[in-house]
Parts: structure tokens; sequence; C-alpha cells
């Protein structure tokens, strides 16, 4: 029954969506689950509910300053508007979370025109690698040519794990001897996707090195190296975030952004859990937007954040 089937894109899209919302199952189940409990328990808006909400936003992660923000909006929306419905505020919360997310996220890059330069970078582990192939590919899908620079040169099977990664995708690699000079590495990548016209660039970082200066003294240097050979391409810096690290991952995009300037955050492992929230905390309180959700392992499971599909993913019942 074919003509029963949507367009490829749009069926590719509703199975993001899908994906998406299983991946923010934990964290959805955690915020509107207990707020439901608690407004049908409740019935009636009073400052024992607000209290309650707050403790619920909080312990999701999404920061003590945002959550205060929201809650005073929601109060605010909630005298203005006359709501007398306990029930009615998860709406109102969904508007609030929508709004901040809006709130400074730039246009996306992500199909435009251009040649790009991605520094990917991030703590080890944190899914920098796996971030590269799963960009790859959608990249490659987009029609874009796509060159990988393999400059994680201190970790044993950094390189080799790049290079499985290129062979499967069918995308060429530039890699040096395990433990030469990243710097170089990067040099040479970003000549040979001059020299090819290679749209997009992706760059794989150490995520330690023998000390956390050693290792931010590195990144920069790369940065600088690409940032001066860059011939008509533009330098982008991902930071990449492990969401379950929770507030820790917001002090390390803090010390990231002190020595490199992060031009956007890819936040992983939103599937593994119940605290979605950071993604508020990380838009309010850094400032760096987010750029593309992880939530799963799966090659599909990384996408561009979307603020108004995330909210709907992450409050939808
Ligand atoms: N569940 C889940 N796992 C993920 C996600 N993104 C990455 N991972 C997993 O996280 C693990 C680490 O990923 P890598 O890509 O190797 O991390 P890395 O930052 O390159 O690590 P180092 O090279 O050691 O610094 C792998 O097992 C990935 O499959 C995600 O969105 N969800
Ligand atoms: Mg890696």
């Amino acid at each position: 029954m074919h003509w029963f089937r949507r367009g490829g894109e749009q069926e590719e899209q509703a199975s993001w969506f899908q994906r998406l919302k299983n991946g923010l199952v934990k964290s959805r189940e955690n915020i509107v689950g207990q707020i439901s409990d608690l407004l049908s328990l409740s019935g009636k808006i009073d400052d024992e509910l607000w209290d309650d909400i707050e403790a619920i936003l909080i312990q999701a992660d999404i920061g003590v300053q945002s959550t205060m923000r929201i809650i005073d909006n929601l109060k605010y929306k909630v005298a203005e508007e006359r709501v007398t419905e306990a029930g009615q505020i998860i709406d109102l919360l969904k508007d609030e979370l929508v709004e901040i997310l809006r709130t400074g996220a730039p246009e996306t890059l992500h199909d435009k025109a251009g040649r790009r330069i991605y520094l990917i970078v991030g703590v080890n582990g944190t899914g920098k690698t796996t971030t590269i192939a799963k960009l790859a590919r959608s990249f490659l899908k987009n029609k874009k040519s796509v060159l990988l620079g393999a400059a994680d040169t201190f970790r044993a099977a950094a390189v080799e794990q790049l290079a499985i990664w290129a062979k499967r995708l069918d995308v060429d690699i530039i890699k040096h001897e395990r433990g030469s000079d990243p710097a170089a590495v990067v040099y040479d990548a970003v000549h040979a996707a001059n020299a090819r016209k290679s749209d997009i660039l992706l760059i794989d970082t150490a995520g330690r090195l023998h000390t956390y200066v050693n290792l931010m003294e590195e990144l920069k240097k790369i940065k600088r190296i690409a940032e001066r050979e860059k011939g008509d391409a533009e330098v982008i810096t991902l930071l990449v975030i492990d969401a379950t690290t929770g507030q820790n991952g917001i002090a390390q995009a803090r010390l990231f952004d002190e020595a490199l300037t992060v031009d956007g955050i890819v936040l992983t492992k939103l599937d593994g859990t119940a605290k979605g929230g950071i993604v508020l905390a990380i838009q309010d309180e850094l400032k760096i937007p987010i750029r593309y959700v992880g939530v799963g392992e799966g090659m599909d499971d990384l996408q561009e954040f979307k603020p108004d599909e995330f909210v709907e993913a992450l409050i939808s019942e």
C-alpha cells in the first residue's frame, strides 16, 4: 500500500523526532511525570506547589538561575492569564522553555553553503570521534565532500578508530604516526582540504594529555594553525559534552570556552540521563549555542538542535 507512505524526507523527519522522543524518555518522565503527578494531587496553585515545581526543575539539571526565571515568569503568567487550574501549568512551562532556548539560537550552519573546518574538542570519552562519524555521514547525505583529520595523536588507538570510520564512510583521512605533532596533522589536513576543495573537514582532537594545561595549549595551537591556513574555509570549534556528566559538563564548557572560544556545543548521551534539563542550563548560563544533540549510539542518533522540536519531545506526553 505504497500510496500511504509519506515522502522520504518527511518520513526521515518523523523518525528523527521519534528517536529524539525515545532518547528523552527518562528526562520526560522525570520532569513531566513528576509535575503531572504533583498537579493531579494538588489541584490548586499555591506556594507549596511552586516550591515543588522549582525542586523538580532544579533536580532535572535545568540550573538554579534558569529555574528561578522560569518560576517567576510562570507565576506572572498564571496571574495575568488568571489560570486557576494546575493542569494548565505544563503548557505554560512548555512555552517558557521554548522561549529560553530560542533566545540566542543562531542560524543553522549545517546546510549552509561554504567550506568549513570543524575542530571537534572535549574531554575524553564524551563522544568526539563518534560525533565526527555521525556528522560526516550527515554531510555526505547532503552531497558535501568530507575529509577527516586525525589530530588525536596521544591516545594509542585513536587514529586507528577514526581510520576505521573513514573506511566505513568511504572518506579520506589525513593521519600521521601515533605520537606525532597534532599541529602538523592539522596543517596537512587543512592544506589537503584546501587543495581538494573539500566542503567539510572534520578534525578529531585529544581528550586527554599528561596535564590539562598541556591539552589546552595543544588545542590553542591547533586552532591557530587552522585559522592561519584555512584559505576560504570557516573554522568552527565544536565542544562535545556528555549530558550524563551534568553540572560538571558546564564547568568543562567554561574552561574550554575560556581557552578556545567555542562556537557551539554538541551534547551527547541525552538518552542516558533523566537530566535533559541540562540543555537549558547550558543555553541560559553559558550563552554558547547548542548545535547538535546525541540521543543514542546509532549513526542517525545525532541531529541538529532545534529548540521547538526539543521542547516538544521533552514535554509532550
Ligand atoms: N548512548 C549514547 N552513547 C554515545 C552517544 N555519543 C557517543 N556515545 C558513546 O560514547 C562512547 C565514547 O565515544 P567516543 O566517540 O569514542 O568518545 P571520544 O570523545 O572520542 O573519546 P576519546 O577519544 O577517548 O577522548 C562510545 O561508546 C560511543 O558510542 C550518545 O549520544 N548516546
Ligand atoms: Mg576519540
